[in-house]
Formats: structure tokens, C-alpha cells, sequence
């Protein structure tokens, strides 16, 4: 028998930066109820999904800047989303911003969660590849704080057993790191799970403006393709405070073909009937790894790349 999860990408449109946890959640959760009447069990929401994108902002006052986190998960604001969830049988992947105490250290992190059929937490991670800058640089149109802001995540990609199937998460700029999807590849990952947060415009490179939605599907569909699993890649999309979010949020199969597509750049569901055993299927039938894989030639990978040394006149 075939185990289906019927998974819903639930994109969301601007949170702008005075909406209240209440409103975002009200949203996440009228989006809930839509994806249950067309079948789900299974939602994804964006990245830092409860707040708009704060890393855009300069902020010197740590304050501030610790006013867009949760100090704890669920909180009275976010208790409404698991309830739901569990009222309604529908597991979900949430991204937000988590200030936590650890050793009697304060740390921050940018960080996503499986909540599962009954409402329990089932499993956390923690975004690895911070994009952006540490200092304010006045130079750009907004600001890309989040190395400022969260340290990279230290809980490696961990896999989890849940909901009937082996599941995965990564956040964003992790998408672009074909390392990413091996970590969890090679655990037999069935359904990676992402948010994103892609300003349309990048400063650095603006030439590359015109390719985001390219650039978007490509890491994603490879993701897929090449690890065969199942890849659900949410937008926080359209215009959110003068800055310019992507959309086109996907759910992709194991063969990387896009299913299912986003059309609007606000609050929309999308949905997809999941097979998960055509991970295993798909990666036994074109990759095989314990037969075609080669690990002792992937050194380089962690041991750091080098150039090669200059050849000898
Ligand atoms: N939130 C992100 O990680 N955004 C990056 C942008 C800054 C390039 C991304 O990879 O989409």
C-alpha cells in the first residue's frame, strides 16, 4: 500500500513590520482550513513565517531586534496554530526566529520546526548557511542581516520519523547548497521541507535580478532530482515593505518535475498527493549509491577545496 501524504505549500504574501503575531497566525490559519477542505494533512509556511523579514532592517538596539523572535514555541500567539493543527489532523513545517538559552548562553537562530497530526513537536532545525552581512551597509536599497542576527544553526540536517514518512527540513539559502539535500539524502529523506525569503533585487550582482524565479526552481528541481525525494519550497512573496519578495512556490517530485505551482504573489495553497515510496523508488533506480557512488574520491568536499598547485615549467 502506498503511503501518500497530501502535502499543502502555503505561500504567504507582505507581513508588514506593525502586524501582530495574531493577525499572521489568523492567517496561517485560515490557510490551515483551506488545505484540510482540499485534502491535506501535511502544511508548509515560509520562512521567519510569523513576522515580515526583519534582516532587511538596521536595528542597534538589541531590543528591537529581539522583539521579532519567540522565546518560546508555542507561545499564547502561536498555541492557536497547534491547536488547530491538531483539531484538524494537519502536521506543519513553520520557520521563525527562536531566542533560546543554552549552557547559560543567549543565542538566536533562524529556525524551522515539524509539528505534527496531533499538535506535538516532532522535530527542529536550525538554518546552517546564513546569506547577508554582519555590519550595517549603507549602500545597499535594504539591508541582509542575518549574519548579524542568528548564528548558524548547530543541529547539523537531521531526518525524522514522523507522520508515516522520513522527513527533512532546510531554510531558504540552504536550498542553493547541493550538500544540503546529500546530508539529508543519504538518511533516506522522503520530504524536504524549505521557507524562503529571496528579495527579487541582489545587490551584489543585480545582473542576475531577471533569474530568481530560475535560479529558484533550479535548486530545487536538483534537489529533487538528484537525491530523489520530494522538495516543498515555500515563498513569503510580493512586495513587503518596498522590498520585492520572489514567489513560485513549488512542490517538486522526486524526478524534479514541478506538480504543483503558485500563480500570485499574496496568501495561496497550493497541493500535491505525495507518494513517498518513490524516494526509495527513484533513488534505487537512478542512483543506486551503495553500487555507483564513489565516497572515496569526495574528500575535497569537507577536507576544504584548494587550487591545484601550479604546474612545473
Ligand atoms: N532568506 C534568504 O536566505 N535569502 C537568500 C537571499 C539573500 C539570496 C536566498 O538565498 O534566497
Amino acid at each position: 500500500m502506498s503511503r501518500i501524504a497530501t502535502v499543502a505549500a502555503a505561500q504567504m504574501g507582505p507581513i508588514e513590520k506593525d502586524e501582530p503575531r495574531q493577525s499572521t497566525v489568523a492567517r496561517m490559519i485560515s490557510m490551515m482550513r483551506q488545505a484540510k477542505e482540499r485534502g491535506a494533512d501535511l502544511i508548509v509556511y515560509p520562512e521567519l513565517a510569523l513576522t515580515t523579514f526583519f534582516p532587511r532592517y538596521w536595528m542597534e538596539n538589541e531590543a528591537d531586534v529581539d522583539a521579532f523572535f519567540e522565546k518560546e514555541m508555542p507561545s499564547p500567539a502561536t498555541q492557536p496554530l497547534f491547536d488547530e493543527a491538531a483539531k484538524l489532523g494537519v502536521g506543519f513545517n513553520l520557520g521563525y526566529a527562536e531566542l533560546t538559552e543554552e549552557n547559560g548562553r543567549i543565542r538566536h537562530f533562524n529556525t524551522a520546526i515539524i509539528v505534527d497530526r496531533e499538535g506535538k513537536i516532532a522535530g527542529k532545525y536550525r538554518k546552517v548557511h546564513l546569506p547577508g552581512h554582519h555590519e550595517h551597509e549603507p549602500w545597499r536599497p535594504f539591508q541582509h542581516l542575518e549574519k548579524a542576527y542568528f548564528e548558524p544553526g548547530n543541529l547539523g540536517f537531521p531526518v525524522f520519523n514522523t507522520m508515516d514518512g522520513i522527513m527533512g527540513m532546510c531554510i531558504c539559502n540552504d536550498r542553493r547548497w547541493p550538500e544540503t539535500y546529500r546530508c539529508m539524502g543519504l538518511q533516506d529523506v522522503e520530504i524536504i521541507m524549505l521557507g524562503y525569503n529571496t528579495p527579487r533585487h541582489f545587490p551584489q550582482a543585480p545582473e542576475v535580478d531577471r533569474l530568481q524565479d530560475f535560479h529558484n526552481h533550479l535548486s530545487l528541481q536538483a534537489g529533487a532530482y538528484q537525491n530523489g525525494c520530494w522538495v516543498v519550497g515555500v515563498a513569503k512573496a510580493g512586495v513587503e515593505d518596498g522590498c520585492e519578495l520572489i514567489g513560485q512556490s513549488v512542490i517538486v517530485a522526486p524526478t524534479g518535475e514541478i506538480v504543483a505551482m503558485t500563480s500570485t504573489m499574496g496568501d495561496e495553497i497550493i497541493v500535491a498527493e505525495c507518494d513517498l515510496d518513490r524516494a526509495a523508488k527513484a533513488r534505487k533506480a537512478r542512483w543506486n549509491w551503495e553500487y555507483n557512488r564513489e565516497p572515496r574520491h569526495y574528500g575535497i568536499l569537507v577536507d576544504g577545496p584548494g587550487r591545484p598547485a601550479p604546474a612545473d615549467d
